[in-house]
């Protein structure tokens, strides 16, 4: 296989990567990047404590140079997932930015300090074997903790080409975006596709509507973002004229990891004349399909199958269902290069995962005349969408059971204007007399788990709806208020 990183094989002095105050050209990002793979070359696999910053990139990038699989730690895992990725991945080290204060969680782990700007630094040759795994990042199921995606070389290189062919995505293109490097769409996509191409990236650290209009106002060409950042975006337009320009001027507008709202596309395009790309991906999949920019627009499709991507639907038994009549709903299915490489230790889920070669996605859909996907909902009710994070209710309920106070605990979905979805916790306290308060309920999750995992509203119950056999009737919950 070619390298992932043909820029840094031969690297120049073009701009690479910016994030706040740090910025690196690809000179000194070959140089970062190649003295921390001597440093960490022979591990197993590395944790990266993956904050919003030019050190995550670093990491990752060093990692994947020397070959040793990544596994990207959300800085803000609560102790019992933390507990969890780390049983479950057995990293040899974690990569950390010199100025990141660790949790107890990590002590056991020897610590390898992220620089940016070493004074020498070897160029290594990339390891050769596409099925290799380049990453591993972890992704909620409907029940138990989230299982490790493990993504090879191969995966990475061929969904990120195939996304520069539907994008025409080249060197040229300067991406802004916000999203957090611990998930796909914003490492993959949004470090590793710019390193790809050996263009630049500038990470606004954090979401906001004021970095979006500054960064595309100053040479950005692309954005990417959730729909809940482009929610926001569409919200400010009205009076902003700085951002209408910035955005008007953008190459390309991109929205991924949830459903935008037919509402917020409309928004932007009356507002800037721009039509954002909608494209649908999966952290086992990668890239599915995209929206070709310069087409008709398409809001509410999710587009056609990038290059090498096989789709289809699937009916309940099994059955492919092949009318293109925008009606029939199935399952999809997809196979090609991008597809993962299984689920860590769990043979068993990745065997359920898979029908033949086809990977079963859990996504409905109806396709349109021109193969156009459209997505219409979900297999699992208990998985829910929120700030386009996918979060199990299962995971939530559990941890919300493990409060003393807790009786019963179920967890729904329910939609949102800004998240998507809220995940919205009913339960039935142990006292009903005295329940323990909303907040401490908010916080003991987001403590074991992670904060955008936190319901966010409390409901009290005296009893949940339960059919004959004892299940919890989730869809009469809102009745049973
Ligand atoms: C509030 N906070 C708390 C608590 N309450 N922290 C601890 N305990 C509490 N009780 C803090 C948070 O830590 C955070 O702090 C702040 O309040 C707000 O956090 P949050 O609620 O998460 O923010 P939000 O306003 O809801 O965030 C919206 C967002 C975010 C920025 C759009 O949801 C986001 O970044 N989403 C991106 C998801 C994503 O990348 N998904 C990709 C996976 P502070 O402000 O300091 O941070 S899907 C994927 O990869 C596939 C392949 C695909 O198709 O893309
Ligand atoms: P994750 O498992 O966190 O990687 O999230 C993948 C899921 O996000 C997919 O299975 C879809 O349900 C959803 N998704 C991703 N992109 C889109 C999109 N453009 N429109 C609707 N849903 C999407």
């Amino acid at each position: 296989m070619s390298a992932l990183f043909p820029a840094l094989a031969v690297p120049s002095d073009r701009p690479a990567l910016r994030c706040g105050a740090d910025t690196l050209t690809y000179v000194e990002l070959a140089r970062a990047a190649g003295s921390l793979a001597v440093r960490i070359g022979g591990a197993d696999r590395v944790a990266v404590w993956a904050t919003p910053s030019a050190h995550t990139a670093v990491a990752v990038v060093a990692a994947l140079l020397a070959g040793v699989p990544a596994v990207p730690l959300n800085p803000r895992t609560g102790e019992r997932e933390l507990a969890h990725i780390l049983g479950d991945s057995t990293p040899g080290a974690v990569l950390a930015g010199p100025e990141d204060v660790l949790p107890a969680g990590l002590a056991g782990l020897p610590r390898i300090d992220v620089e940016l700007t070493p004074t020498t630094g070897p160029s290594l040759a990339e390891p050769d074997d596409a099925e290799s795994p380049a990453l591993i990042v972890y992704t909620s199921g409907t029940t138990g903790p989230p299982k490790g995606v493990v993504l090879s070389r191969r995966a990475v290189a061929a969904s990120l080409d195939a996304l520069a062919e539907a994008w025409a995505w080249t060197a040229d293109d300067v991406l802004v975006h916000a999203l957090p490097l611990f998930h796909v769409h914003g490492l993959i996509l949004g470090i590793l596709g710019p390193l790809r191409r050996g263009g630049e990236v500038r990470h606004l650290g954090a979401f906001s509507v004021e970095g979006v209009e500054r960064e595309l106002g100053a040479g950005g060409t692309m954005l990417f973002g959730v729909p809940t950042m482009y929610h926001r975006i569409a919200d400010a337009l009205g009076g902003d004229a700085g951002l209408v320009k910035a955005l008007a001027g953008a190459r390309l507008l991109v929205s991924g990891s949830a459903a935008l709202p037919v509402h917020d596309h409309e928004r932007i395009t009356a507002a800037t004349g721009r039509t954002v790309v909608e494209r649908y991906g999966m952290t086992e999949t990668l890239m599915n399909t995209s929206v070709r920019p310069g087409g008709e627009p398409r809001p509410g499709t999710v587009g056609t199958p990038l290059a090498d991507v096989g789709l289809r639907l699937v009916d309940e038994d099994g059955s492919v269902l092949s009318p293109l009549d925008g009606e029939t709903v199935g399952e999809v299915q997809v196979r090609g290069p991008n597809l993962f490489s299984g689920y860590l230790n769990r043979p068993d889920a990745t065997a359920a995962a898979f029908d033949g070669d086809w990977f079963r996605t859990g996504d409905m859909a109806v396709r349109e005349a021109d193969g156009a996907v459209r997505l219409v909902g979900r297999k699992a009710t208990d998985l829910i969408k929120s700030g386009g994070y996918k979060i199990g209710a299962g995971e939530i309920e559990n941890a919300l059971l493990d409060h003393p106070g807790i009786r019963e605990a179920a967890v729904t979905g329910e939609p949102d204007p800004d998240l998507g979805e809220r995940i919205v916790a009913w339960v039935v306290a142990e006292d009903a007399s005295a329940p323990p308060a909303e907040a401490e309920l908010v916080d003991h999750v987001a403590g074991l788990l992670a904060p955008h995992k936190r319901p966010r509203v409390v409901r009290y119950l005296d009893a949940l709806p339960r059919n004959d056999m004892g299940k919890i009737l989730k869809k009469a919950l809102p009745a049973a208020r």
